[in-house]
């Protein structure tokens, strides 16, 4: 071949394996004994997974005496094959039974997408070699050969590997006999000879191999003899290398470590920096691929998700939240993101990302992903909203995180097949103070349900402005803190979004003025009028008010009227 043609690789996992076994190379196969292992296999590098049998054995907590079924072994392999493309060579112990079960294991083994499997020629239900080799009774050759050609006649994919082992010279029956047994073997069919040796010196391997003289591949598994170098392996001519038992042992050696220094220490914290992070646990098992698979195929399903802005201490509830935002204020016994978190997930909406800031440490509600605005003490609401900029997609609610209301409202914004909408409160008209911002004047004013007009957004009071015509007319209500982005509408927001990011006041920028910008980039955003029916909290007013309306909203709450009370709701 032309050294500088990349070598070719056969798709199928049984080629592959095949092309091993009669390269000129010398190759390495790695153990590996479940679907986690198999992927670490995968991720080092090797080319191809041994399926120990002392390692399956051991992980499943049992001995390597067949104490696990042949099924149970096949079970376990079909995870390591999804968990990894690589071929695997099935360690089959002595096949599980006579000629018949070779047959059945091979077909089994073929549906599962195993490349290959090696036999051994001792008798079931055998034990493992290094335990007392020489008192184990080897089959009858005859019988072994009838074995090797019932598997051979039965695979229907002519690169399926059986690989015989001969173990006479584990047994101590000596060199001739293992070289016999050996032959006999090849001309049986069999794809490849594993010989194995005990020794902690390689001696007797070499002097097999020279003896053996290339007449078909030979597979060795220097567990004893590890010290030799491997390059006396590749000079002897061998096909393959089988590193047998390598990790089940250092999972082993691990987890008898961490487990020890967990129960003496009675804490984490000394084994936290030297164990895989629960992430490397979660790449390894592939989760982003499940969330990439959970947006193709179950947006229609999922009611979208919900990016929450609750970076701020609160002005005005200095004194309730020294140690903790004003989102986590207690209000009717538990925290008002609860509260909000509660009311998303009642209509579907589970994707719930909380852009924290001050005291970000202290949210710790359940069934949120948290992303913290570093700069929260200079930046305002959208600097917030960009550092969740890679959720803003699919169908997404914005909302203020310190906001109370009856679950229609949000029923009725999620359900709204605008690409922008908002819930405005036509019961606010009138500033307690200047400073208040959120008013909202829209393109007409509440019927309150009587003509079902199309309303629309027309501008927001931004914290920013200093004044603009529109607010020396009376606004049309408040706007409440909610905002629907339907996926249609989240490039466009994207656009808006990174033109106001450009500008140098971005970081003072808050979301009545993105809602501004939207307007002025000609969007059109749909107006939800309520009148009542929710609660923002901004003052220590407001916190003792939003316990009664929380209270109401529990199931069975007695105090119903309280609902109904909507003066002093401010963002
Ligand atoms: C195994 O890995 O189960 C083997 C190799 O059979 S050995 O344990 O070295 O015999
Ligand atoms: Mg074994």
């Amino acid at each position: 071949m032309n050294a500088r043609e990349p070598a070719f690789v056969p798709t199928s996992r049984s080629a592959r394996l095949r092309q091993m076994l009669v390269s000129n190379e010398l190759e390495f196969m790695m153990e590996a004994h479940n679907g986690l292992s198999a992927r670490i296999v995968r991720e080092a590098g090797f080319k191809a997974i041994w399926g120990s049998g002392l390692a399956i054995s051991a992980q499943f907590g049992v001995r390597d005496n067949n104490e696990a079924s042949w099924t149970q072994v096949v079970d376990n392999l079909e995870f390591m094959a999804d968990a990894s493309d690589l071929p695997i060579l099935l360690d089959g112990d002595t096949g599980y039974g006579n000629f018949n079960n070779v047959r059945r294991l091979v077909r089994k083994l073929e549906q599962r997408g195993i490349a290959g499997v090696c036999i051994e020629d001792k008798q079931f239900p055998k034990t493992n070699s290094f335990i007392n080799g020489e008192a184990q009774p080897l089959a009858d050759m005859d019988e072994f050969c009838g074995k090797i050609k019932a598997g051979k006649d039965s695979q229907s994919d002519e690169n399926f590997s059986i690989v015989a082992r001969v173990e006479a010279l584990i047994a101590g029956w000596g060199m001739d006999e293992a070289l016999r047994r050996a032959e006999a073997y090849r001309q049986a069919g069999a794809d490849a000879i594993l010989i194995h040796s005990k020794l902690s010196r390689p001696d007797e391997i070499l002097e097999f191999a020279r003896e053996w003289a290339g007449r078909g591949p030979l597979v060795i598994v220097p567990t004893k003899y590890y010290s030799t170098p491997t390059e006396v392996f590749r000079e002897a001519g061998i096909s393959t290398v089988i590193w047998a038992n390598h990790l089940i042992r250092a999972a082993t050696s691990a987890m008898q470590a961490v487990a020890k220094e967990i129960h003496s220490s009675e804490t984490l914290v000394n084994v936290e920096d030297s164990i895989a992070a629960v992430n490397e646990i979660f790449r390894l098992q592939d989760a982003d691929e499940y969330s990439e698979a959970e947006d193709r195929y179950l947006s229609s399903a999922s009611a979208g998700s919900a990016v929450v802005l609750a970076a701020s201490r609160g002005k005005g509830l200095e004194a309730v939240t020294e140690d903790r935002p004003k989102v986590m204020l207690p209000i009717a016994g538990k925290p008002l993101l609860r509260w909000l978190v509660d009311a998303f997930k009642k209509q579907g909406v589970n994707d719930i990302t909380v852009v924290g800031g001050y005291r970000a440490d202290a949210i710790d509600t359940a069934g949120i992903k948290l992303v913290v605005n570093e700069q929260h003490a200079q930046s305002g609401e959208l600097a917030s909203l960009a550092c969740a900029a890679a959720k803003l997609s699919g169908d997404t609610v914005i909302s203020y995180g310190d906001l109370l209301f009856r679950s229609y409202i949000l029923r009725d914004l999620v359900e709204s097949e605008a690409a922008f909408s908002v819930v405005v409160d036509s019961s606010l008209t009138e500033a307690e103070n200047a400073s208040v911002r959120d008013f909202a004047w829209c393109s007409a004013g509440d019927d309150r349900g009587l003509f079902g007009n199309k309303v629309t957004l027309r501008h927001v009071s931004s914290g920013q402005e200093a004044s603009s015509a529109i607010a020396s007319q009376t606004p049309h209500g408040r706007w409440v803190g909610l905002l629907n982005v339907r996926e249609a509408g989240q490039p466009r927001l994207a656009a808006v979004l990174s033109q106001l990011q450009a500008r140098a006041d971005f970081a003072t920028l808050d979301m009545p003025a993105l809602l501004n910008a939207l307007i002025e980039a000609g969007e059109s955003i749909e107006v939800q009028y309520v009148h009542g029916h929710w609660r923002g909290v901004n003052d220590l007013e407001d916190f003792r008010r939003a316990g009664d309306f929380a209270h109401a909203q529990a199931p069975f709450a007695a105090n119903v009227a309280a609902t109904d009370a909507a003066s002093g709701a401010a963002q």
